[in-house]
């Protein structure tokens, strides 16, 4: 880490300021060689001068100074807010570059904070996860887990298992002290408290999972029923081609919205049936195989038309694939009540949940729709200002891994094995939930989570 580094900090397009940031021994150094100014640069301060390079005037700026350990980095870190053009913060960089730094990787400046042991590895993720926020759900739990809250708790269930295996230790090396804590009864039952502690972080995933990636919702249905109308309907604009002739959508068409807290990203299908033709076929075929890959679908029935066999067939493959749904019929506004009471009547014998009745051209019924859907992937009572959530696939893993470990070890002491086994898996649990916060971490993994940074963070 002897090298300074410097990247451009913010995003390259003409705005009010840009921000080049340098990190690294030599920062001060390479400033006082292309700054001028009437005021001295102390830590924490941000003063007024030129950029001047052989010279030349290049621009007006505010340079800020953070003096080693107390930097984003934990380096001499001094940063340049000049005037955001394009051009002239690329000059810039490459002043700064000819003086002395080098171009930082994507992420760099956040890897040496974490080796800098600035942050940990879980407070670094979460730095990204606040960078690709789409929705302020999400940026509130990447700050708070930015803020150390998931490190806090990593810290604390592995302090209490360490202090496990430590009793474990002493009973086994001085068997003459007959401590209470190492009964296998009383190790059982702390284990037990700890695979819940863990178990109930790792719930929350699913939420954080729908809160980071928005959740991926499929509008199926049989041709004509008004799926694309309902696209376009919650779209808010004539996304999807809408006619009355069956088989008009072919391909899928995707669409991303708002809901409350949550994004939906919403594929509209081509109708199911059978077809000679081939392109229709094609996307008969992609509709199906959405199913592999969503967490609702809102499936249409046509309330003018009534419900046939094949919705049936559709439906049950959803029921068995274990797939959220919302049963939806649409055309409320041509809907008979008779045929409205023989489609409730249906889907009740056959075991499909209670359907939201819309019309989607006379945009009726809607708002219950989205209150399904909110209600069906609670969200918005998710109270994500006290609750730690987690959202990264990786502390997912780890946590699943680390709760093995403990069930193997009470699987132990319930076969009568020897009590220091125990602390074997117990010491693999220790390790796994470290690699959450990069205790036990390899270069590799490491790398692999900085590259996901952008440039100049
Ligand atoms: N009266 C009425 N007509 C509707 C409603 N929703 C859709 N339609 C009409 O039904 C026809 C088919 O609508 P689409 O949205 O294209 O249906 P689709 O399910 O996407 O059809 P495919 O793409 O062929 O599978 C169009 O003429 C729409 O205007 C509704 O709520 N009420
Ligand atoms: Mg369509």
């Amino acid at each position: 880490m002897s090298t300074t580094i410097a990247a451009i900090g913010t995003a390259l397009s003409n705005s009010g300021i840009s921000i080049i940031r340098i990190s690294g021994k030599d920062s001060l150094n390479i400033i006082n060689k292309i700054f001028k100014s009437n005021s001295k640069l102390e830590p924490n301060h941000i003063i007024y001068g030129k950029i001047i390079d052989k010279g030349e005037i290049i621009d007006n700026v505010l340079v800020s100074y953070f003096k080693a350990p107390h930097s984003y980095t934990g380096e001499d870190v001094c940063e340049i807010n000049c005037h955001g053009g394009t051009q002239i913060t690329k000059d810039i960089l490459e002043i700064v570059l000819e003086n002395g730094a080098s171009i930082a990787e994507p992420g760099e400046f956040s890897k040496r904070a974490f080796l800098n042991g600035k942050m940990d590895l879980s407070q670094a993720e979460a730095v990204i996860n606040l960078i690709n926020a789409k929705t302020r759900t999400e940026s509130r739990i990447a700050a708070k887990n930015m803020e150390g809250d998931l490190s806090k708790k990593i810290k604390a269930l592995r302090e209490e298992l360490v202090e496990l295996m430590a009793h474990i230790e002493v009973s086994v090396d001085y068997p003459e002290y007959d401590y209470d804590e190492v009964e296998p009864t009383s190790i059982i039952s702390l284990l037990d408290r700890k695979i819940s502690e863990i178990q109930h972080i790792l719930d929350t995933y699913d939420h954080g999972k729908y809160i980071k990636n928005g959740v991926n919702v499929a509008i199926l249905g049989k041709p004509n029923v008004g799926k694309s109308s309902l696209l376009n309907n919650l779209a808010n604009y004539e996304k999807a081609i809408v006619t009355d002739i069956p088989g008009t959508t072919r391909d899928i068409v995707e669409e991303t919205i708002n809901l409350g807290n949550i994004v939906l990203n919403i594929s509209d299908t081509a109708g199911i049936r059978d077809t000679d033709d081939i392109i229709e076929k094609i996307g008969v075929e992609k509709s199906l195989k959405i199913l592999d890959e969503v967490d609702l679908v809102l499936y249409l029935i046509n309330g003018e038309e009534g419900i046939s066999k094949e919705d049936f067939e559709i439906l049950s493959k959803i029921e068995n694939k274990g797939i959220k749904y919302i049963p939806v019929i649409n055309k409320m506004d041509l809907t008979k009540k008779t045929i409205l009471s023989t489609i409730l009547k249906e889907l009740e014998q056959n075991g499909i949940k209670k359907p939201v009745c819309i019309s989607a051209q006379e945009n009726d019924g809607i708002d219950n729709l989205k209150n399904e859907i909110t209600k069906l992937f609670n969200v918005s009572d998710l109270d994500y200002s006290h609750e730690l959530i987690i959202t990264n696939e990786r502390h997912k893993d780890l946590l699943k891994k680390s709760i093995e470990y403990l069930i193997d070890a009470k699987n132990e002491i319930n076969l009568g094995q020897p009590i220091d086994i125990v602390s074997i898996y117990v010491k693999k649990c220790t390790k796994t939930l470290g690699e959450i916060i990069g205790a036990d971490v390899t270069q590799d993994i490491i790398s692999k989570i900085f590259e996901k940074f952008c440039l100049g963070k």
